[in-house]
């Protein structure tokens, strides 16, 4: 699918490896410190499309499929899938090849996209650098292929970041030649093959800051699907430039301060509402961007505060603001793991609730997102969210007619916000979904907000509600 077919979705972050048996058990033991397969698979996912589209998502992005190294190495077994040995096999781990087919063909049944993770930078070895046995690699099989070794060692040196290895001599991450031209002609072939292969939508770029950037527009248009890359920096002058080379790249820069501003009431609302601009003005599209609050690297929100209204907060900005939103698997149960492994629990352990309160409010934010989408193409889509209010506590943002307010003054705040700049007409009643609760316009458009228990609200006007059932209309 294209990037602008791209712009409408929602994604769910799908872990394979943890977030559905094909048994369907909610109890096999899954201790994330062993670092070993847990047990999901393609089947699991199939079997739980309903809990990931009964909060909203119209896509999902799965992990690398890959067949990946098979030792147990100092940092456990290659259950993430980042570890590829074999680029033309499957990780038998998570099914058979025709068992992703099913995947795929059953997230299409429902009108969703398939997204997978593809890591071209590198291959993986359990042992010291010096250790490697190339031919192992398929289809890479000799040391002519890769950079010659070298740990990165500089992150403010480019050159050391793209031909210097990741990992260590423990689990050397070997570093594919990207400058080659026989290495590019067959990562290309290789890519749109697994595109085909498995009619994939659009693919998620692991490392994408690791590989010079004139690798990647062949690279996406071999693949011939909206490509979101890593680029793993929260320097919007750093990660913007790679959007010129990539449809979309993960929204880093904004993460950082959206966590930041609203771990507590000290947070900064202003540092936001400043990246917020500054993405708007260095990349080239910010509504083509991947927007999250949680990945499977980063500690989760609910390691830093367990403050429910806080959490709500940042995923209420998470899926209203400019981008494609992601949302990570787990965080609509307010897992609270850390750093990596922690903060890749298995999912089955929530039982799949679906009545869980971020469930539900995840639900509700998709579902208001997908209506605005419904009633207004891409003049929503493609309208740059706008900060129209912010104070030291809390900030309101403007995409097409949904009016967002936030706060971080957290479960035990209350305020009285007064709105400017809405685009509402005078005398209209808007509606903010999240409680059902109905508001009117008040003179030139300004929204009288009463914020309590700190919890966001999101506002659209009533008139375009009728018919949708959302709040009963
Ligand atoms: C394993 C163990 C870990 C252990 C590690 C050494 O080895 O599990 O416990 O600590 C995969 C696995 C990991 C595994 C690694 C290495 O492989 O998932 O479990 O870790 O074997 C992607 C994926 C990630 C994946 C890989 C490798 C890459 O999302 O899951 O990891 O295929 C760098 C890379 C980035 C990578 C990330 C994990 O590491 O650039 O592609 N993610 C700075 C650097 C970043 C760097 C980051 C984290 O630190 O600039 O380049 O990312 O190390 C901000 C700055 C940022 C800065 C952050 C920390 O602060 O703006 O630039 O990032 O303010
Ligand atoms: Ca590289």
């Amino acid at each position: 699918a294209t990037p602008a077919e791209w712009r409408s979705k929602s994604v769910y972050q799908v872990l394979t490896d943890r977030f559905a048996r094909t048994d369907g058990s909610t109890t096999a033991s899954c201790n994330t410190e062993d670092r070993k397969y847990c047990g999901g698979t393609y089947q699991g996912i199939i079997n739980k499309l309903d809990y990931i589209q009964g909060m909203g998502f119209t896509a999902i992005w799965i992990s690398p499929v890959v067949e990946n190294i098979e030792e147990t190495t100092a940092y456990g077994a290659a259950y993430h899938g980042y570890w590829a040995k074999d680029i033309y096999a499957l990780n038998s781990n998570f099914g058979t090849a025709a068992d992703l087919v099913a995947l795929s063909a059953a997230i299409h049944a429902r009108g969703m996209y398939l997204m997978v993770d593809v890591a071209p930078n590198h291959f993986a070895w359990s042992g010291t650098a010096a250790s490697v046995d190339y031919s192992e690699f398929v289809p890479f099989n000799s040391e002519d292929y890769f950079h010659s070794f070298c740990f990165i060692s500089d992150y403010s040196n480019q050159e050391n970041v793209e031909d210097c290895w990741l990992g260590d001599n423990s689990v050397p991450l070997v570093d594919v030649n990207t400058g080659l031209t026989t290495v590019q002609t067959e990562y290309h072939e290789w890519i749109a093959e697994l595109v085909s292969n498995y009619s994939i939508d659009g693919l998620r770029i692991d490392t994408v800051k690791h590989v010079q950037k004139d690798f990647w527009p062949d690279f996406e248009d071999a693949s011939g699907v909206y490509c979101v890359g890593e680029v793993y920096s929260g320097d919007a002058s750093y990660t913007c430039p790679y959007q010129n080379y990539l449809s979309g790249v993960l929204n880093f820069p904004v993460y950082y301060p959206l966590i930041r501003a609203f771990t507590s009431s000290s947070g900064s609302i202003s540092e936001l509402v400043s990246m917020i601009s500054t993405v708007k003005s260095s990349c080239a599209d910010s509504t083509l961007l991947g927007t999250f609050s949680e990945n499977h690297d980063l500690p989760r929100f609910g390691s830093i505060t367990s403050d429910t209204s806080l959490a709500k907060n940042v995923i209420a900005f998470n899926i209203m603001a400019d981008g494609i939103p992601i949302i990570y698997e787990g965080q609509e149960h307010f897992y609270t793991g850390a750093s990596d492994p922690a903060n890749r629990e298995a999912i089955w352990f929530s039982g799949y609730d679906t009545t869980a309160t971020l469930y539900t409010h995840v639900a509700s934010l998709n579902q208001i997102r997908n209506r605005a989408i419904e009633v207004s193409g891409d003049t929503y889509l493609t309208y740059q969210a706008w900060v129209i209010y912010s104070d030291t506590n809390s900030l309101a943002i403007r995409k097409g007619d949904i009016v967002t307010v936030m706060t971080n003054l957290g479960s035990s705040g209350s305020a009285t916000l007064s709105v400017t700049s809405t685009g509402y007409t005078a005398g209209a009643t808007v509606v903010d979904v999240l409680s059902c609760t109905t508001l009117t316009v008040g003179t030139s458009g300004t929204l009288s907000v009463s914020i309590t228990s700190g919890l966001p609200k999101v506002f659209y006007p009533s008139a375009s509600l009728s018919g949708s059932g959302i709040c009963s209309l």
